[in-house]
């Protein structure tokens, strides 16, 4: 079952209508949200930062009915509706808007429109392995994203050399693009489970573990739509992918026109690359990661 936010009957004043009178004089138009959240981590946390808080929604909606003019109710729901999904935890919304004074011409009871929209933002992950047979891990672990994301592309696997951490064997890493209708937060605990269903324990920071997921990257920064956040469990864009080759490199063969915000700026990968040292990472097994070694 999904997890549910919703607040009913904001109640503003509006302009809204095709008719003369109607931006001339407004009217009351009432407004209810739903909003899919994942509540587990709220709800373990009793923080409010792990949440939607819905005063903030409400407030989003009475400025939108309360703002430019429109025709129809249909465009001012849409508006509402992808304002309420640009918040980073709300995976789908569905808003309604009454407008209970609607000059119908008749006795009526209630008009009202209701729009659903889910959101699909593009994700990039990161795999990595150097610890039992890394070709069959990721090769699971790429069957087990089809549960999270759409996946658009699987880059070839690269041989890479440790980087940091201690003296430990070579990793194969690979990168998958996809979109997802999940939110950032939901990704994660995905790639978690999947880490976990492989062996993955948390304990050496940076040491040699079974199967390594991150998350890279969440929306698209070209638009100006990839989510930046900085939780104590999250952190996007991935804080050092910026410099890490085992995982441009393989994003880059995935993703010729890959784009990083890096700080302030949106950098091409394939700039990033030319700019790094590489000589630490070689072609891999020659595999499709989707199809598998076999
Ligand atoms: N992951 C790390 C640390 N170092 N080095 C390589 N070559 N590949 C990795 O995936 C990797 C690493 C921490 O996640
Ligand atoms: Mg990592
Ligand atoms: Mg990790």
């Amino acid at each position: 079952m999904t997890d549910q936010i919703a607040i009913k009957g904001i109640s503003a004043r509006g302009f809204h209508g095709v008719l003369d009178f109607e931006k001339r004089d407004g009217q009351t138009f009432v407004v209810d949200v739903v909003m899919e959240v994942d509540l587990s981590a709220a709800g373990a946390s009793d923080d409010l930062a792990d949440t939607v808080n819905y005063a903030e929604v409400a407030s989003d909606v009475v400025t939108l009915v309360e703002g430019e003019s429109l025709d129809l109710i249909e465009a001012l729901a849409a508006r509402i509706a992808d304002r309420v999904l640009s918040r980073p935890r709300v995976e789908a919304v569905e808003v309604t808007v009454h407008k209970p004074q609607a000059p119908v011409g008749h006795p009526f009871g209630d008009v009202y429109v209701r729009v659903t929209r889910e959101r699909q933002s593009p994700v990039v992950i990161a795999l990595g392995s150097n610890l039992g047979d890394s070709v069959e891990t990721l090769h699971d672990a790429a069957v087990s994203l089809y549960g999270l994301i759409d996946i658009i592309e699987v880059s070839p696997l690269v041989e890479t050399d440790a980087v940091g951490g201690p003296e430990q064997p070579a990793y194969l890493n690979a990168v998958v693009t996809g979109t997802t209708h999940l939110a950032p937060s939901s990704v994660l605990a995905g790639l978690h489970d999947i880490e976990r269903a492989h062996g993955r324990t948390r304990e050496v920071r940076w040491g040699p573990r079974t199967l390594d997921l991150d998350l890279i990257q969440y929306g698209d920064p070209v638009f100006d739509t990839d989510v930046r956040m900085d939780s104590p469990t999250l952190t996007l864009p991935h804080p050092r992918a910026h410099e890490r080759a085992f995982v441009l490199v393989p994003w880059l063969q995935a993703e010729p026109e890959a784009a990083l915000r890096v700080g302030g700026q949106v950098r091409r990968v394939a700039d990033l690359v030319a700019e790094l040292d590489t000589s630490g990472v070689r072609p891999g097994p020659e595999v499709d990661l989707l199809e598998g070694p076999w």
